[in-house]
């Protein structure tokens, strides 16, 4: 590809921000909100408008409910067309009580021992599915914390069951065109085992559910070293891989930014996606959204510079020689291969994120530009320190 095709590519990309990333997250021991957080989902919008504003590579917004709930979803819808911003899969909420519900997900939801509990996280999907619609969302994002702490403590195989019981009454109600993201956490809150724990589980989940079921890659939620790469390109074989939640990890954490620990398997990523997208295959349109927590930095701050970091990656591997792989894996050249590889990472495409930047009537610096605009501390001045609707912990 030459390059002005590789930056009309990067121009065209884009990433979900979670209505969540915008404020400050946490830890189980402390949250240190920063000055001027958003109080309600109509000041994430706002947040969020700035960080598109500034990248040109953060259209849409990804809903968490109830955080996000609202009585005037016809304001938001507004506020939202008036931004320019549209909205990506709307996140259920089943691993938090909220006051005055009915039943406690602290022994589950989906897969609760207890019937009216399972109807209850059921109903409350359903909800989120219309108030998608409302809005313009095409798909449901599924993450459920149910699990154990014990050995024990849950029978494996019938949590199991219970989930796809629940999980096909959430997708009869979905629309023709909407589609199920379900996405599987290795552990936390279950320490033990978590129903929706890997891949596996959540393929065989999507196959036995319908063809409008894909899996979710949180990139945070998978044990250190695996090679998540690989199970993109296996979900990209099942025709199932239905979007990312981007992030970084080190340890067992998956909050962390976007390309900030290791960008060389981010590179790896898009370079399966980049690959799949030549080949044509099947079913392939991934949802790409963040999920990150914002402990220490400005929020806007990590989630621009998170963006970026999928464009780099993005233009990289849109760089990589592909006939040139191809040959060199066809004869079993490893050394060549690899190098193949390297060339495209190692080249440094920091231009032509700018001029994508640039072309979109962004800014070819937003951080400098974010700061010099002195946002924080207008927000800071007409938003009263409050704690915000999300949980603070992603
Ligand atoms: C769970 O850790 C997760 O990744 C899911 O996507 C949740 O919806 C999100 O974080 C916020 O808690
Ligand atoms: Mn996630």
């Amino acid at each position: 590809m030459d390059v002005e095709a590789i930056t009309a590519a990067v121009a065209s990309f884009g990433v979900a921000i979670p209505s969540w990333g915008v404020g400050t997250g946490g830890t189980r021991f402390a949250r240190f909100p920063g000055p001027g957080e958003p109080r309600n989902v109509f000041e994430k919008l706002e947040d969020c408008a700035v960080v598109n504003a500034l990248t040109g590579a953060t259209p849409t917004v990804s809903l968490h409910l109830p955080w996000d709930q609202t009585q005037d979803l016809p304001a938001l819808q507004e506020q939202a067309a008036a931004a320019k911003l549209g909205f990506d899969a709307v996140n259920s909420n089943t691993f938090q009580d909220r006051p005055g519900q009915a039943w406690s997900y602290k022994f589950g939801s989906l897969t609760h021992t207890d019937g009216a509990v399972r109807e209850q996280a059921i109903a409350h999907n359903v909800e989120c599915i219309r108030i998608g619609r409302i809005l313009g969302s095409k798909a449901l994002t599924l993450w459920i914390g149910d699990g154990a702490n014990f050995p024990g403590q849950q029978h494996l195989a019938r949590a199991f069951e219970r989930y796809l019981d629940s999980a096909a009454r959430i997708y009869a109600a979905l629309p023709d065109d909407w589609r199920l993201l379900i996405e599987h956490k290795m552990y936390e809150p279950a320490f033990y085992a978590t129903v929706i724990q890997d891949w596996g589980s959540s393929l065989m989940a999507a196959q036995t559910l319908g063809p409008k079921a894909f899996c979710l890659v949180d990139l945070g939620h998978h044990a250190p070293h695996v090679n998540i790469e690989m199970i993109v390109a296996r979900l990209v074989h099942a025709q199932r891989l239905g979007g990312f939640h981007f992030n970084d990890s080190k340890y067992g954490d998956d909050d962390l930014d976007a390309g900030s620990i290791d960008p060389f398997r981010l590179f790896l990523i898009f370079n399966e996606l980049v690959d799949a997208q030549r080949r044509r295959a099947p079913n392939f349109s991934p949802a790409h959204m963040l999920d990150q927590s914002h402990n220490v930095t400005d929020p806007l701050e990590s989630l621009m510079v998170s963006a970026i970091e999928l464009q780099r990656a993005y233009a990289q591997a849109l760089l990589v020689d592909r006939e040139a792989l191809a040959a060199y894996q066809h004869d079993n050249d490893a050394l060549m291969a690899t190098q193949t590889l390297k060339r495209a990472y190692t080249t440094d495409v920091h231009p032509i994120l700018a001029r994508a930047r640039q072309l979109k009537g962004a800014a070819i610096d937003p951080i400098g530009a974010y700061r010099a605009s002195r946002y924080r501390a207008a927000c800071a001045a007409k938003r009263p320190a409050q704690r915000t609707s999300g949980s603070g912990i992603v």
